[in-house]
This record gives C-alpha cells, structure tokens and sequence, in this order.
C-alpha cells in the first residue's frame, strides 16, 4: 500500500479472553510505545490512532469474545471507510473473528473478494468440537469460515463469511490432528515451513500477489508473533521453533509493499509481558514500515543496466 492509501488509521484492541495466558491486553501499549505512529508519520503517511475498543464486562472467557468480535467488527468497520488503511492491534488472535469479518463487508460493499494472508505458525483451524486446550485464538479461520460450533461468536453481527479457498495460511509449522484433515477437506491454502524452505518467501508470496491482482480482490494480512522466529520474537505465549527469518519477514512485507494491494492488517498475539527488552514490539514497528514503504535502497530494477558509472575521465 502507498499511494491509493490516504490515512492510516491504527485501532487497539486490547483482547485476551481467546487465550489463557494474560499479557495480549498491553499489545496496543506496547506497539504505541515503541513508536508506531511515530514511525509511519516519519515515512510521511498521515496517522490517526483511534484508540482502543473495550467491552463491559462479561460472565466468562468465551462471552467475552463473542462480546469483542462484536465490538472489535463494529469499530473496524467504522474506521476503515473510505481510502483509510486500518492497522488493527491486538490482542490475541481471536480479535480476527472482528476484524476479518469487519473487512469482509468492505469487500462486500464494493463487490469484491476478500482474499487473507494468515502468517502464522498456527493454522487456527480448530472448533469447539477439535480443540485440544480450549482456547478460541486457536479457532479464528474455522469461526470466519463457518464451521459449526462457533455461530454464537457471531449472533447480532452483520455476519459475511470467508471462503476456506480465499485464506492463504502461510508459514505453518504446527497442525493439530483433527485440524489438519479438517483443513484438508475444506480446501483451505496451507503453505507450510517445509514448502517455504524449499520454494522461498518470494516465489510464494509472488503467486498469492498474482491471484489477488488478477481478482481485484482485498487483502487482509493477519501477522500472528508466532509465525516469526522465537530468537527474534519471543513476546509471544505459543513459540515454535523454526518460524520465518528477520529477512524472510521483511521480503514478505517489502513484496507486499510493492504490490499496493494490502488493504488492512491485523498485528496479533504480542505479549509484552514475555518481550526482552522491548525487541518485538520493535521488530513489528520495523515490520510495518517495510510494509508502508521503506527501503533499504531506491530500485528500479528495469533502468539498472541503463545506469551510468561515474565518469573516471573527468574526475566526478
Ligand atoms: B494462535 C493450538 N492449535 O488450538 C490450540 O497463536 C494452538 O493464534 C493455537 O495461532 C494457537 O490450542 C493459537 C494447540
Ligand atoms: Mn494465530
Ligand atoms: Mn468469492
Ligand atoms: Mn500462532
């Protein structure tokens, strides 16, 4: 994204009834702390920080996030009207049952698909029925995708569901069992460690760009901490080792860049409780400008060869 966006727009959504471990509740605080806004008006976009949504209180963990899919779809949607870029910040994972479902009535509205690139080490394929801990930030992509067992996350909300086929689940390295044949059966895009070793970030994320393109679709990106490597990001309550490299990261977030057709993104799962020194909170800013546009030199890949040298012989 970068020239069609006006404004981007960052909205907290301090959410963790969708997992056991607290810590996802100060995500918001700790990206604005380690200067997200500040960044991207450095870069020259403007910035509005709309603050953070909150819920009344609820009875338990799994009212409670059907109570913040309802609020976090409501205020997603508010803010991302018009050419505005939201940049949703959580929280834990289940903040996507808001947000995906928020940017899906965009799509909707203008007659568009809306395609997902779900970076993750997780598939958050489960259902209430699979799930092996309970926890509902491990069932977003089923909930979006309408598996039984998760309607009432979504009762009272102008509910638009997602395609299994228009989620691309990138960077998998743990599927749980009945997950995996489940996924299996619904078609769901799953590219995992192992196809990204041996075909590279950058053949894949080409193909996924291409299609997106080719249907004038939306693009949400949902980044999940835990798709990144521990030893870069350990703020996060669910590591696996062998996640993506500093670099493989910042490709993926320079391609997208390029392509101008990323339309929203969720940051998820951050823990600060569990970050050293504020690395990964960091390492996300870091992300996100690569995203919005840094680079690390200006290329034009075309005019290289039409490049001068300096010219020896008059001594510039
Ligand atoms: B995350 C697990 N599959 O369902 C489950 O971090 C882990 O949003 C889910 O990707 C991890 O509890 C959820 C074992
Ligand atoms: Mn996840
Ligand atoms: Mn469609
Ligand atoms: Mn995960």
């Amino acid at each position: 994204p970068a020239q069609s966006v006006s404004e981007i727009v960052l909205l907290g959504l301090p959410i963790q009834s969708g997992t056991q471990l607290r810590g996802c509740s100060m995500g918001p605080s700790a990206l604005r702390t380690a200067g997200l806004a500040e960044a991207l008006m450095e870069q020259g976009h403007t910035v509005e920080d709309a603050g953070d949504v909150s819920i009344a209180p609820q009875s338990d963990r799994t009212m409670e996030v059907a109570a913040w899919a309802k609020a976090a779809d409501a205020k997603a949607f508010e803010v991302s009207q018009g050419k505005r870029f939201p940049i949703f910040m959580g929280g834990d994972h289940s903040m996507a049952l808001g947000t995906i479902n928020a940017m899906a009535r965009r799509a909707r509205d203008q007659e568009r698909d809306l395609i997902v690139l779900w970076l993750d080490a997780h598939s958050d394929y489960n259902t209430p029925e699979t799930t092996p801990s309970g926890n509902i930030h491990g069932m977003p992509v089923a909930g979006l995708c309408g598996e039984p067992g998760m309607d009432f996350i979504f009762e009272g909300m102008d509910r638009v569901g997602v395609m299994p086929a228009d989620f691309q689940l990138f960077g998998i390295r743990s599927v749980d069992r009945i997950e995996r044949q489940l996924l299996a059966r619904r078609g769901v895009s799953v590219m995992d460690m192992r196809l990204i070793d041996e075909k590279g970030v950058s053949h894949l994320v080409g193909g996924i760009l291409e299609d997106v393109k080719r249907r004038n679709a939306m693009l949400h990106v949902s980044l999940d901490v835990d798709f990144l490597d521990p030893s870069i990001a350990p703020a996060v309550g669910t590591t696996v080792p062998g996640g993506a490299t500093y670099r493989e990261a910042h490709l993926i977030m320079e391609m997208l860049s390029d392509s101008e057709l990323v339309t929203s993104m969720d940051l998820a799962e951050l823990n600060p409780f569990l970050d050293e020194r504020g690395k990964t909170s960091l390492l996300l800013v870091d992300l996100v400008t690569s995203l919005f546009g840094k680079k690390i030199i200006d290329r034009a890949p075309q005019d290289v060869n039409r490049m001068q040298g300096p010219d020896w012989n008059s001594g510039v």
